[in-house]
């Protein structure tokens, strides 16, 4: 039976969550034994560590059959492979940064500057769009100490919690995208690894919706009960059951994690008790 090839990365900010999705999506890796590839014992996936920088590389060519890499480096490599689900993680942005004490007048203050940075496709296809005419000036590693040094004017670079920037005296002015960990694949895969893919991106699918809900019980008095059902329709709808406390019942239902505080106030506001939050682990609708 065939398998399907995925690349991770070997060793860096991605790998850690990528062996956890697997982990969450009942795709065990006995990772860490410094072997390169790995079968998993419980699905059909063997998994490929590389640098990140050269996982497009290899799924484009077919060596692996799919791959988790940041956006960012899709972006910059611009090979031909398919974008198939942003994954949520190892969020960050590929920004403009210059020194913190220069004025910041707009875009066209990078006119005829030098730019720094490690993504000179993204940066040249964003100064092309803008009009800009600025000197990229590629290096492997460390922008952040280019413009102190002396070495360029700005820098295009990833910015995450923006400390770096901070304790280099740099300031972020221009965002020009928006990262996170993706999943990618080979254009034109067999049948049987399609469906190898498909099974996979169900369970990826199914963790990720988890992570982006709750699951809520509440007590709440029968005459606020229909109110309170507004607030918190869940899946299909919430399920009732009555207390053993005459006029009161518990509601369970599901809510997402982004509008969290915002119901729980409203709930509180319509009379709900005993409110309990409890984190989903897997959800299939
Ligand atoms: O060895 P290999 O080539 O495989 O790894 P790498 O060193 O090239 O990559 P790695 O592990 O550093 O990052 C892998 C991916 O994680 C990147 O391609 C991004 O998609 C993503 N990511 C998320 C980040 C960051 N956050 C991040 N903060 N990648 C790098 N950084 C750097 C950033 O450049 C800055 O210099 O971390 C520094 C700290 O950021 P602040 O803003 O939090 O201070
Ligand atoms: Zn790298």
């Amino acid at each position: 039976m065939e398998k399907l090839r995925i690349a991770i990365q070997k060793s860096g900010r991605l790998s850690e969550k990528s062996i956890e999705l697997f982990n969450e999506c009942g795709v065990t890796l006995d990772a860490g034994t410094g072997r390169l590839l790995v079968s998993s014992p419980d699905f059909p996936v063997e998994v490929l560590f590389l640098r990140d920088d050269d996982i497009p590389q290899y799924v484009a060519d077919g060596v692996a059959d799919t791959g988790i890499v940041g956006e960012n480096v899709y972006a910059e490599k611009q090979k031909p492979v398919a974008l198939i689900e942003r994954l949520g993680f190892s969020k960050c942005r590929l920004s403009l940064a210059i020194p913190k004490t220069v004025d910041y007048t707009g875009l066209s203050y990078f006119q005829n500057k030098k730019i720094a940075t490690t993504y000179p496709v993204i940066l040249s296809k964003f100064l092309k769009e803008n009009k800009i005419n600025a000197e990229i000036h590629e290096i492997s590693g460390s922008v952040e100490i280019a413009p102190g040094i002396g070495l360029a004017d700005a820098i295009f670079d990833i910015v995450s919690s923006g400390s770096t920037l901070f304790s280099n005296n740099l300031k972020e002015v221009e965002v020009v995208m928006k990262s996170e960990a993706i999943l990618i694949a080979h254009p034109q895969l067999t049948a049987e690894k399609q469906k190898i893919l498909n099974d996979l991106l169900f369970r990826i699918r199914s963790v990720q919706k988890a992570r982006k809900h709750k699951y809520i019980l509440l007590n709440a008095p029968n005459d606020k009960l229909k109110e309170i059902i507004d607030i918190i329709p869940g899946m299909k709808s919430p399920s009732i059951v009555p207390l053993a406390k005459e006029g009161w019942s518990s509601l369970h239902s599901v809510i997402p994690e982004k509008d969290f505080w915002n119901i729980i106030d409203k709930l509180q506001e319509k009379g709900a008790q005993g409110i309990l939050v409890i984190p989903i682990e897997k959800m299939i609708v």
